[in-house]
């Protein structure tokens, strides 16, 4: 078993003949959901994809020396650490991967970009633009001297959202005049789920707003190519007291306390706006969609064409090809598990889809392909800046309600 600070004895990456490529050696910040998850997808990219250096992980750091000791024995890191500043600090770690809450996310990217890391970065891209700024311009320095930063937009490498962004940049959709998104989960519509970290506003920065809304913003301006340039929005916090949260797992296990605190952060954001290319767009987060578990959903209406998603049925993308006789047209499920679709050749046979955590492992492997081949990776932090800017201009138009205009029924 790992103990905190052990040498690290990595052996041949799964699914590699190892020694003859180069290593990389991955040190990654926290181990919950998001640490579970990308945990699995260092250990599958190498196995799956053909990549020109071998990921090695070499240690995982986290703040109980015990925890991190069962999370990196369970989860194959070799090695652990309690304090970030040290794993930056290993010769063996080339690349930091950072799954806390966003309230670390500028200090340990901002260190560890210094030191000469690769960082791969969480989403929201920080809590606030100005943290945001920050680790942007180190990312941009870091650059100029051949060391990476990208922010985990993982739904970019879903197959169908690659897909459609794919046959948006090939013109197949006309001019884009729509586009609908939605991000749908219902886990703390009970009054006594506990006050977790991603319902505080100090360590998640907002609340549906910063960790789902975040992602369809970047969707969909992923798939359009195009950004938001206006919007107008209102939210809403349904449950404004919790139990203080004893523990934490996920999504949904979660156990509360006697005590309760203050629910400082949305549970719900909608907003509508304007992309650069003139497309006007809805948007919708929201944790008490009841019976909507992870609908990530978008639907981009063009002159020549339309595509839709939603992520609970993640394997499929639906379009309509506007140029067909009206007694033919209308929206047919595409299957996207062929090998000429996005990521899916490295894969099952065609109809054996994919799930969630594929979508980190094709993150990962595009990662390791940009540090590899010294190509900027994508989304840059840059791109998370940008998603920060709209979350910030969201915050600012719900809260001037004098924007709202009151129905007169008499
Ligand atoms: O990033 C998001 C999370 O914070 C996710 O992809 C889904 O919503 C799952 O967990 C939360």
């Amino acid at each position: 078993e790992a103990t905190p600070g052990s040498t690290p004895t990595p052996g041949p990456a799964p699914g590699t003949a190892g020694g003859e490529r180069p290593r990389l050696g991955i040190g990654m910040v926290g181990y919950a959901f998001m640490g579970r998850v990308h945990s699995q997808a260092w250990r599958s990219a190498p196995a799956f994809f053909d990549l020109p250096v071998r990921p090695v992980m070499a240690a995982l750091c986290g703040r109980s020396a015990e925890g991190t000791a069962r999370a990196a024995e369970q989860m194959g890191w070799a090695a652990v650490e309690t304090d970030w500043r040290e794993l930056i600090a290993r010769e063996d770690v080339d690349v930091v991967d950072i799954c806390t809450p966003g309230d670390s996310h500028a200090r340990i990217a901002i260190a560890a970009l210094e030191a000469g890391k690769h960082v791969l970065c969480e989403k929201p891209l920080a809590n606030t633009v100005a943290e945001a700024e920050a680790m942007a311009d180190a990312a941009r320095a870091a650059a100029a001297r051949g060391v990476h930063a990208m922010v985990a937009f993982n739904y970019r490498r879903v197959p169908a959202i690659a897909l459609a962004a794919r046959w948006v940049a090939e013109g197949r959709l006309g001019e884009i005049r729509h586009v609908r998104a939605q991000y749908l989960q219902d886990w703390i519509v009970d009054p006594d789920f506990p006050l977790v970290w991603r319902l505080r506003r100090e360590l998640a920065g907002s609340g549906a707003l910063g960790d789902i809304g975040a992602h369809i913003i970047d969707t969909a301006q992923f798939i359009t190519g195009q950004h938001l340039t206006q919007v107008s929005a209102l939210t809403e916090t349904f449950i404004t007291r919790r139990p203080l949260a004893e523990t934490s797992a996920g999504l949904s296990a979660g156990v509360g306390g006697a005590e309760t605190g203050e629910v400082d952060v949305d549970d719900a954001a909608l907003f509508i706006g304007r992309f650069s290319g003139g497309a006007l767009a809805s948007f919708e987060a929201t944790r008490f969609a009841t019976g909507r578990k992870n609908a990530l959903r978008i639907e981009i209406n063009g002159s020549a064409a339309s595509v839709a998603f939603d992520f609970e049925a993640m394997n499929e993308l639906w379009f309509h090809d506007h140029a067909l006789p009206a007694e033919e047209a209308g929206f047919r499920r595409v299957l996207v598990t062929e090998p000429g679709h996005p990521y899916a050749g490295a894969w099952w046979p065609p109809g054996h889809g994919l799930g969630y955590e594929h979508t980190f492992t094709h993150e990962v492997k595009d990662f390791v392909q940009a540090i590899a081949s010294g190509a900027a990776p994508s989304p840059s932090f840059d791109d998370g800046l940008r998603v920060q800017r709209v979350l910030a201009a969201v915050e600012r138009s719900a809260a001037d309600q004098s924007r709202l205009t009151a129905v007169r029924q008499t």
